[in-house]
């Protein structure tokens, strides 16, 4: 790999998973040097992490890859509609190995702290291994979803069972047979692990503090003529799903739900949750934004439910009461609900019983005390920021992250900070990231970054940043759009809700993938308006 002749890349990416194997991709292609540091011994970030059974990416495969190569995108085979963590790793592996980027990658550094370096126009970072690395630009594609949120129970550490987390699962899957196991969560990890664990333990208690919707993913293997159509689909499945709002090429109803007759609702209804999963959210465009749209989808989830849960109490406790549908993503499951018809699985309303502690033995509600030889944590992500947030990052004058952030993050597009010149975020926050499919997101954000940091280099400037006024303004926007919407209402890790002592913002755009691509489009076009841009003799603002 070169350097340049000072020893400073032109290009530092953090992370090496689906948006940090596309930065150095692109880094290369350009022509830029480009090193990557990755915590893990592997490729895939969320995808080398998340290992627990059941683990599977909630938008369906063939949009959930890659776009960028059509000749990668016609050779890859993905064998079921909704694609398993191991395929997925497998895909990533494969891209990382046919485009040549394992060179470019130190596996096992993390990153620790980045500081910039103003009279040399560059960050300096320092590694986990006590090494120090340079370069003009660092791109912090570090996930959204990466730093696992484990809750401060009272006794935790007591615990004298096994404990495992779906975020940083173990390599060889342990056996749950004739165990009796607790999952705390139901979140989308938390549901998808539950029904592949209930096969198998002796017994599985859920902890449920908040009742979530889940949609039936209807997964099926995908068929020769299902590839045959896709391939001929393709061009058009991809310009449609880059300017809709997910990601995704599935079209809403033509009309809100609120304008049309009772039987037209329940037949739209009845078509996404056929379609399966999260496209349930997208039946009717005024569903997210208005709550009689939304009251009818709940109606009709509900319905669902309890046509499928046996036991009454049971069937109450997993009926959402507190959250418009939507506000939290919609889970995709394969028989989760089925699950609590078994024998040998037990729910837990915490609203009802909240956990005391964690005990030698199990886990201490107020109203019982239960054993158990294994606890899974399902229990989510400090989400966006947290991963940020614990790297020791300082911007100009000695500037910290975690100082700039502390009310909340300030960001222009999601991509960049006041205050942070030549630094660069994938799906941070003020970004669509989860809102939308993470590939396309990650090649439209990484494409625009990389064209910058060119664009740069061609006309001499050293330094690039937002002006703060413009990442005020872009963030501003991102919280009017939210309020327009019903996202905001739940407590969920959009909202940072789940963190304690997380400032309460809607950190994601949602104006949706097509609007955002457009208007960063447009902020190029317009010589990267919002931007300060500074050479070596010379200031200017755009
Ligand atoms: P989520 O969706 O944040 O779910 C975490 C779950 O853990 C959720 O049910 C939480 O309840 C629960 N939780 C968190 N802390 C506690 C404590 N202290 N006690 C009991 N229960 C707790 O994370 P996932 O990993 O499932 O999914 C993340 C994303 O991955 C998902 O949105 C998809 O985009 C893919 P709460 O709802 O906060 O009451």
């Amino acid at each position: 790999m070169r350097k340049h002749r000072d020893g400073v890349y032109d290009v530092l990416v953090v992370g090496a998973g689906v948006a940090g194997l596309y930065a150095i991709h692109t880094a290369r292609q350009t022509q830029l040097n480009v090193v990557c540091l990755e915590a893990g011994d592997g490729v895939g970030g969320t995808w080398y992490y998340n290992r627990y059974p059941g683990c599977r990416c909630d938008v369906e495969s063939i949009d959930y890859s890659y776009s960028f190569d059509e000749e990668l995108q016609r050779e890859w085979r993905w064998s079921e509609r909704y694609a398993t963590q191991p395929e997925i790793l497998s895909y990533l592996n494969h891209v990382a190995q046919r485009f040549d980027l394992l060179p470019h990658i130190r596996f096992g550094e993390r990153v620790e702290q980045a500081r910039f370096d103003e009279h040399r126009s560059a960050w300096i970072v320092q590694a986990s291994s006590g090494r120090e690395y340079r370069a003009r630009n660092i791109i912090f594609a570090t996930g959204s979803l990466s730093t696992p949120n484990i809750p401060a129970i009272p006794g935790a550490e007591h615990f004298t069972g096994d404990v495992y987390r779906t975020a940083q699962w173990p390599d060889s899957t342990p056996s749950f047979a004739g165990k009796r196991v607790a999952v705390i969560g139901t979140g989308s990890s938390g549901i998808q692990a539950i029904p592949v664990v209930a096969r198998e333990a002796k017994s599985l208690t859920v902890f449920q503090r908040t009742a979530n919707y889940s949609v039936p993913a209807f997964n099926r293997t995908l068929t020769n003529d299902d590839y045959e159509r896709i391939v001929r689909e393709y061009p058009e499945r991809r310009r449609t799903s880059r300017m809709s709002g997910g990601g995704s090429p599935h079209q809403a109803h033509p009309h809100n739900a609120t304008d049309v007759t009772a039987e037209e609702r329940r037949a739209a209804f009845e078509a996404t949750w056929r379609t399966g999963g999260v496209l349930f959210s997208k039946t009717f465009p005024d569903q997210n934004i208005d709550h009689t749209a939304n009251k009818y989808a709940r109606e009709f989830f509900e319905e669902k439910i309890r046509d499928i849960v046996r036991d009454p109490r049971t069937r109450d406790d997993l009926i959402p009461s507190d959250h418009p549908i939507g506000a939290k993503r919609i889970c995709t499951d394969s028989g989760y609900y089925e699950t609590f018809n078994r024998d040998n699985v037990t729910l837990v309303n915490l609203r009802h019983e909240p956990i005391e502690a964690i005990t030698a033995r199990g886990i201490l509600t107020s109203a019982a005390q239960y054993e158990f030889d294994v606890i899974i944590y399902a229990t989510g992500f400090d989400a966006l920021t947290g991963t940020l947030q614990r790297i020791d990052i300082q911007g100009a004058a000695g500037m910290r992250l975690g100082d700039v952030w502390r009310n909340g993050p300030l960001t222009y597009l999601g991509m960049q900070i006041p205050g942070f010149p030549n630094m660069f975020i994938v799906n941070g926050p003020g970004s669509p990231a989860v809102l939308a499919n993470m590939i396309l997101t990650s090649e439209q954000q990484v494409s625009w970054i990389i064209d910058l940091i060119a664009h740069c280099s061609v006309i001499g400037v050293q330094q690039a940043e937002p002006r703060r006024d413009a990442a005020e303004k872009w963030t501003e926007h991102v919280t009017e759009l939210a309020n327009g919407t019903l996202l905001p209402l739940a407590n969920s890790w959009y909202v940072g809700a789940n963190i304690p002592g997380k400032p309460r913002t809607f950190m994601l755009y949602c104006g949706g993938l097509g609007t955002y691509t457009t208007i960063c489009d447009d902020v190029k076009a317009a010589g990267y308006e919002g931007l300060v841009m500074t050479s070596r003799s010379q200031q200017w603002a755009s």
